[in-house]
């Protein structure tokens, strides 16, 4: 199954509606159409195989670029900027990249050592446009994004056409669509939580007012004096827009409706502050690998089920295990990883995707979200997986044995801390150094303990929750 390529469909059908809007130009879908032809032109010149990386920030030309990879047939391998240079290298080698564009300001000098087919934007002279492919395959591969788990090793998540078709469509039967709409992009567009904006705005013919940097005032700004009406955020983001509003008492535009949360759990009292701040929020649940929010509250219902997640979206099924552990069916899930054949079908039972995560239903049917039955944590948004951060650990000189969980954290949710065994002190900063060189800083440990032991199983399996239960006292 096929549709007309959907940048084109825009440019036919309403060539002059604004798509996207980065606060300095807007552009048409017509316009876009233009420049989207000279970049894949220039892309078809590098001829770089079936998929191109992409690291950037929210910005218009990271944006046109990912417009310009799918329209020339190819995949996007998103990959994320704050990643460690040896993160990045695995995931480039892994998804056998023969070509990784970079943003300028995301240039590191490491580049162009270890991997050759690095490039700055497509900045050169552009000799020849091509034309964008008429269609696309519902069941090709758009983009790429990779996720960690238990082996600490990431894999990369397929998101065909048909995941963020069936996913823009579900959320607009929940959301409802007005022509006037215009959605906020702060969440990084290498995270499912930004890329499906595009996506949906490609889908609905909506601007995409894209921003490449989380500063509060500038957002709240734009919220007060710009035509958005729905901005996706995690709950940091929420939560210091609430605080920037209780100083500033600035009320956002007239018609914004909604703020969709997701990425994470939120307190409830920072749902109820919003509440009396009148600011609208939906919240969902989705993850990677399901193209985005598969499950969400109604608008109409967001403050009679405070604290829920909602409902299947239209296209979404839901049942718990014996567990309790999430279970799902959706169009909108991944066909699988890459070059793992075999990861998606051990997350599958009886045609079921088995989330990790564990929740309960009320009576009416509606979702919360209880926590993990594996490790894994959130920190501002970010999902960390132990497992990955113990094994860079567990190479230093001295330490014998690491474990890495999650502690509660005011600003970031939940940040990692590590336990280790080591006949050493280590002095300063010279563990959080080492992190800093083989990790994205979100994953390096804030605080490290000194243990005799660690407390483990008879099968030799760490007991993560004494360690938690120990943190809390
Ligand atoms: C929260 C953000 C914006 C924080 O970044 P900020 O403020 O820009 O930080 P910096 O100025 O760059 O750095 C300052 C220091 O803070 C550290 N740092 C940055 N981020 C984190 C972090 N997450 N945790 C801990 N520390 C962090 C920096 O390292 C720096 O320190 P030093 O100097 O020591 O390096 C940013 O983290 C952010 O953008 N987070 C959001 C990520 C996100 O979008 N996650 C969602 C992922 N989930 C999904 O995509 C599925 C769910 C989904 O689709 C969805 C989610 C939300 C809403 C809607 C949907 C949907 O379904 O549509
Ligand atoms: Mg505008
Ligand atoms: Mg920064």
């Amino acid at each position: 199954m096929e549709t007309q390529n959907w940048l084109l469909k825009q440019a036919e059908t309403q060539p002059a509606h604004i798509a996207v809007d980065d606060g300095h130009e807007q552009l048409t879908f017509a316009d876009l159409q233009v420049r989207v032809e000279k970049l894949v032109g220039k892309l078809n010149q590098l001829n770089p195989g079936d998929k191109v990386g992409l690291l950037a920030t929210n910005s218009l030309m990271s944006y046109q670029l990912a417009l310009a990879i799918i329209s020339s047939g190819r995949s996007i391998v998103w990959l994320n900027w704050r990643l460690a240079d040896e993160e990045l290298h695995r995931q480039i080698a892994d998804s056998d990249l023969l070509l990784c564009l970079v943003e300028d300001s995301l240039w590191r000098a490491t580049m162009g050592r270890t991997f050759k087919k690095y490039s700055t934007f497509l900045k050169q002279p552009i000799v020849k446009s091509s034309s964008l492919v008429a269609t696309f395959k519902l069941d090709q591969v758009a983009s790429i994004m990779y996720t960690s788990g238990t082996t600490g090793k990431p894999k990369g998540v397929l998101q065909t056409f048909g995941n963020h078709f069936y996913s823009a469509v579900a959320s607009a039967l929940n959301l409802g669509l007005s022509p006037h709409d215009e959605w906020l992009c702060v969440a990084p567009i290498f995270h499912i939580s930004g890329f499906s904006i595009i996506m949906r705005g490609l889908i609905y013919g909506m601007t995409v007012r894209l921003v490449d940097k989380f500063r509060v005032t500038t957002i709240e700004q734009i919220l007060v004096n710009e035509p958005v009406t729905i901005m996706s955020v995690v709950p940091f983001m929420l939560k210091k827009l609430v605080s920037q509003q209780k100083m500033s008492h600035q009320r956002y535009n007239k018609d914004f409706r909604c703020m969709l949360l997701g990425g994470g759990t939120i307190n409830r009292s920072i749902l109820e502050q919003c509440l009396q701040a009148k600011i609208p929020v939906v919240q969902c649940y989705g993850m990677t690998e399901t193209c985005s929010q598969i499950i969400a509250l109604r608008a109409q219902d967001a403050l009679k089920k405070i604290g829920s997640v909602g409902q299947p979206l239209f296209t979404t099924q839901l049942k718990l295990s014996n567990k309790g552990e999430i279970l799902l069916k959706t169009p909108a899930l991944t066909p699988g990883y890459l070059n793992l054949p075999a990861k998606l079908p051990a997350k599958m039972i009886d045609g079921w995707y088995k989330t990790g995560d564990i929740g309960h239903v009320d009576d009416d049917g509606y979702l919360y979200v209880d926590g993990r039955l594996d490790e894994m944590l959130i920190s501002g948004g970010e999902n960390i997986f132990p497992q990955e951060i113990e094994q860079v650990y567990q190479r230093y000189p001295g330490i014998k044995e690491v474990a890495v969980v999650g502690q509660a954290d005011p600003e970031w949710g939940q940040v990692p801390v590590a336990f280790l065994v080591s006949d050493q002190q280590y002095s300063g900063t010279e563990l959080i150094d080492y992190g800093y060189q083989h990790l994205a800083h979100y994953k390096v440990p804030r605080r490290y303990f000194y243990v005799q032991s660690l407390p483990k199983n008879a099968s030799g399996k760490i007991r993560r929750f004494i360690l938690q239960q120990a943190l809390s006292k």
